[in-house]
Parts: structure tokens; C-alpha cells; sequence
């Protein structure tokens, strides 16, 4: 049987239950997903020699990282050949791409300095997100950059907050697509604090003032992460939840939930229903944390399928920007990417394929009893068949040809990136 059968066949399967196949492939190739381009180098960057900081950490040395911008985007354009459907890319404000001999600190930082990215973006027809880099840099002094004692060192980052601020809406402006604009920060502590109020009311101040900076809302979408750990911060971090939560509730910017970034058995699926009570517009960082906030390759897992399910029958595939974020640098990377922007549509594709309304029939009259047979039932319906079609429609490998391609650029460009 043909891919476009196996297809055929699966649609009355799915139709039979009252869902449209087609449509829920039309919707699922409009839903845009945000590919990060830290996962390229390891969150390196080009602006700097240092090391990786703010209590997060990539582990694993797989050959071929991407070490110049020319590298990454050429990688990051193998995997979006690789990935069907709608994208953007998330850009942290550490890789500007300098002319030669040109260089600006992050306070200083133009929208001339993404020039490339955006040039990128605009000939695939992609949007851009975007990222202030607060770690990686000498200005974090003690750990702590928004939310220092040391007022020159927070003016610092103020500076680049707001910088980002005008890149972001520079980003929109060009591609014609909402630029989201997450602030996060690893400031925290070690051990235990003798003063928790004091980093947060200066991260909030910090905040507000980057917030200050002149911006169409139309257009740029400020968001705060929260966190609540980090490597060597694991006593405090001035953006905890429910800072985040406030602040963005305050402040009339998102909240962003990043699902590596809670206690383990909390779950963002369960969040994004009860946060799209109060907000307009919500946005995510998906992950999977193995154990801790570890960072893996996103798969289908459960919570992922979950996560997915409720943006769909909350119906806000519209009120949530979904991107990833995750780090290996133990498996080819351009596969990490891959995978992972897979993972989150073919998780989306599922919860586009499910027959909410009946399900939530059955709820509301409370027939548990066959709410839960049916939920059950839904789980091995072939979503396989509905995937691979979708894939072969887009012009784009199905899942066991994704290895292959991968090994060939492997073969081709990265394995000829040691010897030089
Ligand atoms: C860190 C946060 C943050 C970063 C990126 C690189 O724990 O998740 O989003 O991963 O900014
Ligand atoms: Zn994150």
C-alpha cells in the first residue's frame, strides 16, 4: 500500500469518530513552531570566548558543531529541509553576526547587528523570536545581572534589555510576523540566601525599566521565564514562578513556562489551561527534563502529547507561541533539531486528530466510565498514517528517512569540520 492508501484508509477510520484529517493537516501546517538556533553550537554564541554560564550546561562532545555563523545557518537550514510545516526562529541576542573587524557589546547592540538573521528569516518565510543574552559575559558579576546590588552592573543589562527591545521590533517590522521577546536570567544563589526580597524587587524594577522602552505591542511580545533552579543557583532564583507569573500579570507582558523548569511532578500541561483563564496570550519553551532540567531532545512523550492537547482544545493554538529549548551536545545536532520540531507537530497532529468535543461530552454528563474507554481507544488510532502523509505532501522525509539525511550531511559537511 501507497503512503496516500495507508492515508485514505486512516481518514474514514478517524472519520467514522466525526474528525476531518485534512483539515486538522491544513491547520497543522499554518501552526508555527520556534526552532531555536542555540542548539546548533551548544549555546555558544559569536560573541565571545568565555564559557557557557548561568547555571545551565550543555554536556556531550559530538563532532561537528557549527563554530562560525556561515556554519550554523547552513545547519540550521539541513534541518528545516528535514522538518515540514510552519517555522520561526529564536535568536539569542549572543549571536549577533559582526562584519569583520566590528564589534558591539551587549548594551550596544543594533538591529544592523541581525541584518544576516533577518535576511535568512525573510528569504524562507519564516518569523523571527528573540532572546537578551543575560549569562555568558563578564557583567555577570556574583551570578547576578538584572537583579545586582551593583547598580552599574544592572544598568548594564537594563541597556541590553531595552537594546533587545528595538531588535525585536526591528525582527517584526522586516518579516511582518510578531517578534516574541523572552527575558530570562540565571540570577540566584547557591546556598541560602540572607536576602530573597531585595534581588527580586530589583529584577522587577529591572524589568519595568527594560519594559519602558518604547515598543508596538502588536508587534513585540515581551515574555518572562521563570525557573526554578539552575546549576550552582540551586538555593534561589530571583525568577521563580510566581515572580514571573506576577510580573507578567502586573506588567501586561506573557508569562513563559519552560516544562523543564518546575517541580518534577508539576506539569505545564495542566498550566496552560489555568493561565489562559487571565492571560490573552501565553508562550512556552518546550522540553524534556530527564530527571532535572536536563534539556533532551523533545520526543513524544507523554507530557509533550499532553502540552499539545490542551493548546488545541482550549482552542488557542492562536494564544500560544510555542518554541522549543533544549541542548545535547552528545547526537548530531542538526538531528536534535530535527526530531525535536517533529516531535512537537506529530504532538500536535494528535491532539488536531482527537474528537475533543465528544470527549468533553462525556465529561461534562459525567459517563467517566466511557470517557476513559474512549481515551483510551483514541491512543491507537493511526496517526502514523495521517504523519507520513502529511510528510509526503510537505515534499519532506518521513521518520525512518530522517537518519539517512542526517548521516549524509554528517559524512559530507560536519565530519569535514574536525580536520580543518
Ligand atoms: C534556561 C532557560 C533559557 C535558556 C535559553 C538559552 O534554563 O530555559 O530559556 O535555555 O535562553
Ligand atoms: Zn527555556
Amino acid at each position: 500500500m501507497t503512503i496516500k492508501e495507508r492515508y485514505e484508509s486512516a481518514r474514514e477510520i478517524y472519520a467514522s469518530l466525526g474528525i476531518d484529517t485534512d483539515r486538522a493537516m491544513e491547520v497543522l501546517a499554518q501552526v508555527p513552531v520556534s526552532m531555536h538556533c542555540w542548539q546548533g553550537d551548544d549555546v555558544i554564541g559569536f560573541d565571545h570566548d568565555g564559557p557557557l554560564t548561568g547555571g545551565i550546561q550543555t554536556t556531550g562532545n559530538y563532532p561537528g558543531k557549527a563554530r562560525t555563523p556561515e556554519e550554523l545557518l547552513a545547519d540550521m537550514d539541513k534541518a528545516i529541509s528535514l522538518i515540514p510545516g510552519k517555522k520561526k526562529i529564536n535568536v539569542h541576542a549572543s549571536y549577533a553576526i559582526f562584519e569583520k573587524g566590528e564589534f558591539a557589546d551587549r548594551d550596544s547592540l543594533e538591529p544592523k547587528h541581525f541584518r544576516k538573521w533577518v535576511e535568512f528569516a525573510k528569504e524562507r518565510n519564516m518569523g523571527l523570536d528573540f532572546n537578551p543574552t543575560f549569562f555568558s559575559h563578564p557583567m555577570v558579576k556574583d551570578g547576578q545581572t538584572l537583579s545586582s546590588p551593583d547598580k552599574e552592573v544592572r544598568d548594564f543589562w537594563i541597556r541590553h534589555g531595552k537594546a533587545c527591545i528595538r531588535i525585536s521590533q526591528y525582527f517584526a517590522e522586516e518579516t511582518g510576523v510578531p517578534c516574541v521577546m523572552n527575558i530570562w536570567t540565571g540570577d540566584g544563589f547557591k546556598d541560602v540566601p540572607a536576602d530573597r526580597m531585595g534581588p527580586r524587587m530589583r529584577y522587577k524594577e529591572a524589568i519595568e525599566e527594560i519594559l519602558s522602552e518604547p515598543y508596538d505591542r502588536n508587534l513585540v511580545k515581551p515574555c518572562v521565564e521563570s525557573k526554578v533552579f539552575g546549576i550552582g543557583v540551586e538555593s534561589f532564583t530571583a525568577g521563580s514562578a510566581e515572580f514571573a507569573l506576577s510580573m507578567a500579570a502586573k506588567n501586561g507582558c506573557l508569562p513563559l513556562m519552560d516544562n523543564g523548569h518546575y517541580h518534577p511532578t508539576e506539569v505545564v500541561s495542566d498550566k496552560i489551561p489555568a493561565m489562559l483563564c487571565f492571560y490573552p496570550e501565553i508562550a512556552l519553551h518546550v522540553t524534556r527534563g530527564v530527571r532535572w532540567d536536563s534539556d533532551h531532545v523533545l520526543l513524544l512523550d507523554d507530557e509533550t502529547r499532553e502540552i499539545a492537547k490542551e493548546i488545541v482544545r482550549c482552542n488557542a493554538l492562536d494564544r500560544v507561541y510555542i518554541a522549543l529549548d533544549y541542548f545535547d551536545a552528545s547526537i548530531n545536532r542538526v538531528a536534535a533539531w530535527a526530531v525535536g520540531m517533529r516531535t512537537m507537530q506529530k504532538a500536535l497532529l494528535g491532539a488536531l486528530c482527537m474528537p475533543h468535543q465528544t470527549l468533553k461530552t462525556l465529561q461534562d454528563e459525567a459517563r467517566f466510565t466511557e470517557l476513559m474507554t474512549m481515551q483510551e481507544a483514541v491512543k491507537l488510532l493511526p496517526l502514523g498514517d495521517v504523519w507520513n502523509y502529511y510528510c509526503e505532501k510537505q515534499g519532506i522525509t518521513d521518520d525512518l528517512g530522517l537518519f539517512p539525511a542526517v548521516k549524509q550531511y554528517e559524512d559530507e559537511v560536519l565530519s569535514k569540520r574536525e580536520l580543518a
